[in-house]
Formats: C-alpha cells, sequence, structure tokens
C-alpha cells in the first residue's frame, strides 16, 4: 500500500491533482492506515494511469476519470456520449420511462458530476442549438426540460439539511434559465452546503427577505439572459453590498454589479467558493 507522495512520484501526478481526482471524481479508493494516513493500492496506480492515458487522448476529466474508473478486462463500462445520445433518442421521443433508465444507469456508475456537466447539461445546450435550427419542437423542448427538472429536482431532496454553511439560490426576475442553478446547488451540496432553492423568476425583494432571515453564508444568482440582468442591476448592486452575493450564467460578466462572478465551469466555480476564495467582480 502506498501514501499520497509516493503514488505521487510514480505517476508523476501531483497530490494536490491526485486528491482532486479523488474528491471530485472519486478516482481513487485509498483505505485508513491505523493512523488514519490514506493507502492507496496497485488498483489505485493503475486507475491514475489509465486517467493520464485518457487525458493524453485528448478526453475531458470527468469522462477520462469514469472511464478511467471503469473495469478494464471488459473494456469501458460506459460510454458517455453514447448515453447522451441515448437520452436525447429518449426525450426526443417522449418516452420519459427509458430517459430515466438512461440516467439511473449513468447514476449508477458515474459521479454525479460527471452525470450533471458531461450527460444533463451538454444534452440541454446540444437541444438549444437543435431548437434554433428547427429540428426540435417546442413540445420536445419543454418535455425534455420538464423531465429533467423533476430529475434534478429528486436529487436535490434533503440538500437543505445538515449543517454546513447555507447558500440561498435564486434566479433574477424574469430569468426561467434555471438548469444552471440547479446544477450549481446539487454541486455545492456534494461540498457539504446546505441549499435554499427559490427557483426561476425570483423578485431580488423577496431574495433580500429571505437573506436577512436565514443569513445566508452566500446568496446565488442565475442570470442567463442580459435583459433580466439588465432590469435587476441596480437591485442586485444594493444586495451585494448587504450580503455575499455570486452571479453565474452567461450574462453574468456583462455588467457590473458589484456581485462576485462566477466562471462557466461549473465545478470549478462550486471549488472556488467552498474553499473560501473570493472571486473577482467587476468594478460597480
Ligand atoms: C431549457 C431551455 C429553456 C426552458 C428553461 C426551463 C428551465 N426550467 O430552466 C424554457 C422553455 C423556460 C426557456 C425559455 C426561453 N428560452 Co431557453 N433555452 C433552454 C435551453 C434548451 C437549455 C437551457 C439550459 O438550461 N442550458 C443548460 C445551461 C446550464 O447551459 P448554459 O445556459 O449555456 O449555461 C452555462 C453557463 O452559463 C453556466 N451557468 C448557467 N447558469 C449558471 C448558474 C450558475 C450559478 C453558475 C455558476 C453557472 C451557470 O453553466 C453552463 C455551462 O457552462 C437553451 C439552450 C442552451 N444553449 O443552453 C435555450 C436558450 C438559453 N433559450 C433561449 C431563448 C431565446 C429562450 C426564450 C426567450 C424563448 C422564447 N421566445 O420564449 C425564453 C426566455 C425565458 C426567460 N425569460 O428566461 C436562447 C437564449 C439566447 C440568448 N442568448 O439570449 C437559448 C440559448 C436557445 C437558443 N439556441 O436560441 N428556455
Amino acid at each position: 500500500m502506498l501514501r499520497i507522495g509516493e503514488l505521487s512520484r510514480r505517476s508523476g501526478v501531483s497530490p494536490e491533482l491526485l486528491r482532486a481526482w479523488e474528491r471530485r471524481y472519486g478516482l481513487l479508493h485509498p483505505t485508513r492506515s491505523a493512523g488514519g494516513l490514506r493507502l492507496y493500492s496497485d488498483e489505485d496506480v493503475a486507475r491514475v494511469r489509465r486517467m493520464q492515458e485518457h487525458l493524453d487522448a485528448g478526453l475531458a476529466a470527468a469522462e477520462a476519470a469514469t472511464l478511467a474508473a471503469a473495469p478494464t478486462a471488459d473494456g469501458p463500462a460506459l460510454d458517455i456520449e453514447a448515453a447522451r445520445i441515448e437520452l436525447a433518442d429518449a426525450l426526443d421521443a417522449f418516452d420519459e420511462p427509458r430517459a430515466h433508465v438512461v440516467l439511473d444507469r449513468l447514476l449508477a456508475v458515474a459521479t454525479l458530476e460527471t452525470v450533471l456537466v458531461e450527460v444533463i447539461l451538454r444534452y440541454l445546450h446540444e437541444l438549444g442549438e437543435r431548437w434554433a435550427r428547427g429540428e426540435v419542437t417546442v413540445a420536445q423542448e419543454h418535455f425534455a426540460s420538464a423531465v429533467l427538472r423533476g430529475r434534478l429536482l429528486g436529487l436535490a431532496r434533503r440538500w437543505g439539511l445538515g449543517a454546513g454553511p447555507v447558500a440561498l439560490l435564486a434566479c433574477l426576475p424574469g430569468e426561467q434559465h434555471e438548469f444552471g442553478l440547479l446544477a450549481f446547488g446539487l454541486l455545492l451540496r456534494e461540498r457539504g452546503w446546505r441549499i435554499t432553492y427559490l427557483g426561476a423568476d425570483t423578485p431580488l425583494a423577496t431574495v433580500d427577505r429571505t437573506a436577512e432571515s436565514l443569513e445566508p453564508a452566500l446568496v446565488v444568482l442565475g442570470a442567463i439572459g442580459d435583459d433580466p440582468l439588465r432590469a435587476a442591476a441596480s437591485e442586485v448592486r444594493a444586495l451585494a453590498k448587504k450580503q455575499r452575493v455570486a452571479i453565474g450564467g452567461d450574462a453574468a460578466s456583462a455588467l457590473a454589479t458589484g456581485a462576485e462572478v462566477l466562471g462557466p465551469d461549473l465545478v470549478a466555480a462550486a471549488d472556488r467558493v467552498t474553499n473560501g476564495a473570493r472571486l473577482g467582480a467587476l468594478p460597480s
């Protein structure tokens, strides 16, 4: 059994990165020594090697980790790309049970991060592109959104429990796109936060009052469209003077609101706010 330093020397991967792969993707399965130190096995060494190979081949880290974690003898246990295509087929065909089977299978073998980022959010993005090209009907888009929203809220059950810091999440008034915020809430939950979720299209006066009573460590606002952000900018600015406010989504960096700006990488943003890093705000 190896300590992390030895694993790092053998693989050429820094201990920090090894810990990040362990925490984010569940890549490594250490046991504990009597003194509580993590001890890694030959199988962990093999997983790190496979991870490096997949990264060298150009895969995204989450996908590389899923493949690297799978047993090698029968090839990869899960093809993320194929699963996303199957999910799209099921949702296009209004086949809700099949969509859930695909998601069940994914959640059994892949980490929540991989399922969220590589499958659900990427699928939604592709759906929008297909919708803009006229390849998907409004009915198909609404159906897919409803199924996936239900599924994410199911995963979110009891995310308000515990003793971690509270994050209050809401979309700006007029903003209906809530998937980025929902996914971000799930990622924060995995990092120990308690989540209070107000959802789409929330008046900022309500966010303000709720924040006064809950005293969250962080208020997170979802801002995808430019118009809702432009309309709410001065209210966001006022809120950011009273609370720690972070803002995420495509519109987030377009206007100076005094809020901290979360980048487009949800996982990195969740890591950064959890590690206490203060994110840059545009000057307001
Ligand atoms: C599902 C969907 C809807 C659903 C939303 C359901 C719901 N409960 O969320 C409904 C039907 C309500 C909807 C409505 C509309 N939609 Co719409 N929608 C989509 C679709 C297909 C998926 C959106 C989504 O959730 N994507 C997944 C998210 C996570 O990806 P993302 O938005 O790119 O976000 C990235 C980052 O910004 C970040 N992020 C996003 N949010 C957050 C939050 C935090 C906290 C953080 C840290 C990061 C973060 O994470 C992502 C990964 O990097 C997109 C297509 C697309 N390309 O995304 C269109 C899309 C966003 N919609 C669009 C439009 C035009 C509309 C409507 C105006 C349509 C209409 N004519 O009514 C309305 C506007 C409603 C409103 N006022 O908000 C356009 C936006 C164009 C633009 N840039 O302005 C898109 C891009 C479709 C397109 N190709 O034209 N929509």
